[in-house]
């Protein structure tokens, strides 16, 4: 697998490792062994040679002169930043003779991970580090910061993450965009949508924010945070009201249609504009437009799912397409996620059956409180994949936790992150072109494999070699702990798990790059709900406790400060990463606050003034931006900024780390805060 590495010059094919549905083919450019450009791949079907100007720049991040090189151990205060070189052996042997005490003392469990996929690679992810951890017995990670609770809410309606092809939205004559600022965050979406509207696609979007994708669309519809369940069952009224349903789909493909017929009789269109803010005449006429037309499509977007009631919103958004019957007909239907589909053999690459005690679980948005109160304490936490300084809500709280002189912090990363400055060990990761891997869709229906393009960055190590590492020092001798790169990949795609893997191997995809799932059209067998078909309504949210029907719940009181606040991502970082690049933060150049004029004049605000915003749990500065982009009483922000560029505490140190009604998810758009002028 070293073919590309051996050769200092040419053009090599690749795959973006970022968290972004789009899952981009590349190709690498190489002079002298370095990169010196990275472009799309056209020959890939979906992305088509296009790519963000994120990745268009990651060179910039590659050679970075800020990037780690070496192992290295604290010397100054945690979180102060002051490190010195040392040798792998050093802190491999430090990280290993601190945990084989604690596990005789305290108990392995007094040990824990902390990651999510700011590598995309599945072996880096998902492989030998979870191998690894649970041989060790170590407490778990629940992985709810992304998409936890609209899985579990789309997963009641449709049995999990199965959309349709977005190869086939170009097909879609309506193109609703729910809570996606797909312009930044799923560009390739937006490409097929300008094709569909060149075939006669209107594009719709629902937002808080009249962002870029809000500004593309040819109707734009604002509305209230938090409140999209209220709108999507005032549609759902509307279509059953006035016959726009598709009776014979509802009959034989969905459950509980009657019932909720009866249900949706309690959200007239009045209501729902007092709770969304949406005119009534404007639910009428999307319901109508949506009812007429059956070649609709709706990308569900993580901005509905990020509140207390996200996990029942996604639900119930899932259930409008169930309603026209749009699944039947080409380009109509939904995506919320589609990595149902491309679901490698998890068991035989993740090994839960080396786990042989049962441990406790953590989730992950309450790592802030996990690290100050769990009773017995986490001791050791092994830090990858994340940066949860910036990223996790109720960050001061977080903070508060790394700061514990009694926690024994390892942070393998790629550039010294604010988590990185609280560590007590810094070790240097690979990035993605320098690792075998392999990587699956979220959105699309390819699987794409990574082979290394260059050498090693300094002293970096991958994810797997650092574990191997690991498992040898603490004196492991499972050999599954020390399985290759490519063993990990053959038994990852081992199809016995999931029939849409068949003729995917390790050999196919080393010769096409990337290989498409046999994914069959959605609606052609049962669906993995309990019933098989679409649920509308649902015996096992009954059963849980939830109400069986989709059902509209107002936002958890978050005190009573006025402003509801938005911190969604931006358009040129990726979550955290490239906060820390000069190039991508000039591209962004400074964190602003949106607010409405009518909010702003109240408060003596003007653009570009420096304002504070803060609540009980946190306060920044930031710039002010003034307009009519978001309504009054919310302000937003766009982007997880670095410390360095925001005054006062980090952004999420303003968010909540309440979790949402369903799967532990994350709320951070469900926080309220107060602003005011500063000095
Ligand atoms: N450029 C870029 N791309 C990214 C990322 C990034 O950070 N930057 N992050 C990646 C990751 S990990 C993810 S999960 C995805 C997330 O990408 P998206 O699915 O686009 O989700 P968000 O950007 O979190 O929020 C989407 C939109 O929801 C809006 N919103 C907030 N609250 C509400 C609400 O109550 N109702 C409605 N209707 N809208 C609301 C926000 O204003 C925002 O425009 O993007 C991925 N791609
Ligand atoms: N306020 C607010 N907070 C949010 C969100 C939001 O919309 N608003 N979005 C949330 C969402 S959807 C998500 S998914 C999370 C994401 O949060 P994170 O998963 O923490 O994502 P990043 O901030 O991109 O950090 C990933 C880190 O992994 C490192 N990394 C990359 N590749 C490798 C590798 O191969 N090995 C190792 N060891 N490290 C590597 C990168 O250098 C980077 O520092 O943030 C959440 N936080
Ligand atoms: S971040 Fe997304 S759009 Fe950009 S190159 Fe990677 S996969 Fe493509
Ligand atoms: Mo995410």
């Amino acid at each position: 697998m070293t073919r590309f590495v051996d050769e200092q010059t040419g053009v090599f094919p690749s795959v973006c490792s970022l968290d972004c549905p789009d899952q981009c083919g590349l190709l690498i450019h190489k002079e002298a062994g370095r990169i010196v450009k990275v472009e799309g791949d056209p020959s890939h079907p979906v992305t088509q040679g296009k790519i963000c100007n994120k990745v268009r720049n990651m060179a910039e991040r590659l050679y970075d002169p800020k990037r780690l090189e070496y192992p290295m151990k604290r010397i100054g205060r945690k979180g102060e930043g002051l490190f010195e070189r040392i040798s792998w052996e050093e802190a491999v042997e430090t990280i290993t003779s601190k945990w084989k005490r604690l596990i005789a003392d305290e108990g392995a469990d007094s040990i824990m991970p902390y990651s999510f996929y700011g590598n995309m690679g599945m072996l880096g992810t998902e492989g030998l580090d979870r191998r690894f951890f649970h041989h060790l017995g170590a407490t778990r990670l629940q992985y709810t910061i992304c998409s936890a609770a609209g899985s579990e809410g789309y997963g009641y309606t449709m049995g999990g993450s199965f959309g349709i092809d977005p190869e086939d939205t170009v097909h879609s004559k309506l193109i609703v965009m729910w809570g996606i600022n797909a312009a930044s965050t799923n560009m390739h979406q937006v490409m097929i949508a300008e094709k569909a509207r060149k075939n006669g696609a209107q594009i719709i979007v629902i937002d808080v924010h009249k962002n870029q994708t809000g500004r593309w669309a040819d109707w734009f519809i604002p509305i209230q945070p938090g409140t999209d369940t209220a709108l999507a069952l005032g549609l759902m009224h509307i279509l059953f009201d006035e016959g726009m349903v598709d009776e014979a789909f509802l009959r034989d493909y969905t459950v509980g249609a009657e019932e909720l017929r009866e249900h949706v009789k309690a959200y007239p269109p009045q209501l729902v504009s007092s709770i969304t803010g949406v005119p009534v005449e404007d639910i009428y006429k999307l319901a109508r437009l949506y009812g007429e037309t059956k070649q609709s499509f709706i990308r569900i977007g993580n901005g509905p799912q990020h509140h207390d009631n996200g996990g029942m919103c996604i639900r119930t958004i899932a259930c409008l397409p169930a309603l026209t019957g749009a699944w039947m007909h080409q380009g109509g239907g939904a995506i919320k996620g589609n990595g149902g589909y491309l679901e490698h053999n998890a068991a035989k690459l993740q090994r839960p059956d080396l786990l042989k005690v049962k441990t406790r679980r953590v989730n992950m948005n309450l790592i802030g409180q996990a690290l100050t109160e769990l009773d017995p304490p986490i001791r050791s936490m092994y830090v990858y994949n994340s940066n949860p300084a910036v990223v996790a809500p109720d960050a001061n709280k977080v903070r508060e936790g790394l700061q514990r002189e009694d926690l024994f912090t390892v942070v393998h990363e790629l550039f010294m992150t604010e988590t990185a400055k609280y560590a007590d060990i810094v070790l240097p990761a690979t990035s993605s072109y320098e690792n075998t891997d392999f990587y699956a869709s979220y959105w699309h229906h390819y699987i794409q494999i990574q082979q290394p393009v260059i050498q090693p960055y300094g002293e970096s190590k991958s994810n797997t070699d650092v574990f191997r590492l690991l498992a040898h020092a603490m004196g492991f001798t499972e050999p599954a702990l020390f399985d290759s790169d490519e063993e990990l990949i053959r038994q990852s795609l081992d199809a016995s798990s999931n029939p849409v893997l068949e003729g995917i191997t390790y050999e196919s995809l080393v010769e096409h790059q990337f290989v498409r799932g046999q994914v069959k059209p959605l609606m052609s067998s049962k669906l993995p709900t309990p019933s098989g078909k679409i649920e509308l309504y649902s015996k096992t949210m009954e059963r849980r406790g939830y109400p069986p029907l989709p059902t509209y719940t107002p936002l958890v009181e978050d005190g009573d400060l006025p402003f509801q606040y938005i911190p969604a991502p931006n358009h040129n970082f990726l979550n955290s990463t490239f906060s820390h690049n000069d190039k991508h933060v000039k591209l962004e150049k400074a964190p602003k606050l949106h607010m409405n004029e009518a909010d702003a004049a109240g408060l003596g605000i003007a653009t570009g003034d420096r304002i504070r915003v803060w609540n009980g749990r946190g306060s920044c500065e930031l710039t002010a931006a003034v307009g009519t982009d978001v309504q009054p009483g919310v302000v937003l922000s766009q982007g997880l900024w670095a410390d360095a560029s925001v005054g006062g505490d980090t952004l999420n140190a303003l968010t909540p780390a309440r979790v949402a009604d369903m799967g532990g998810g994350a709320t951070f758009f469900s926080g309220r805060v107060q602003v005011e002028k500063c000095g």
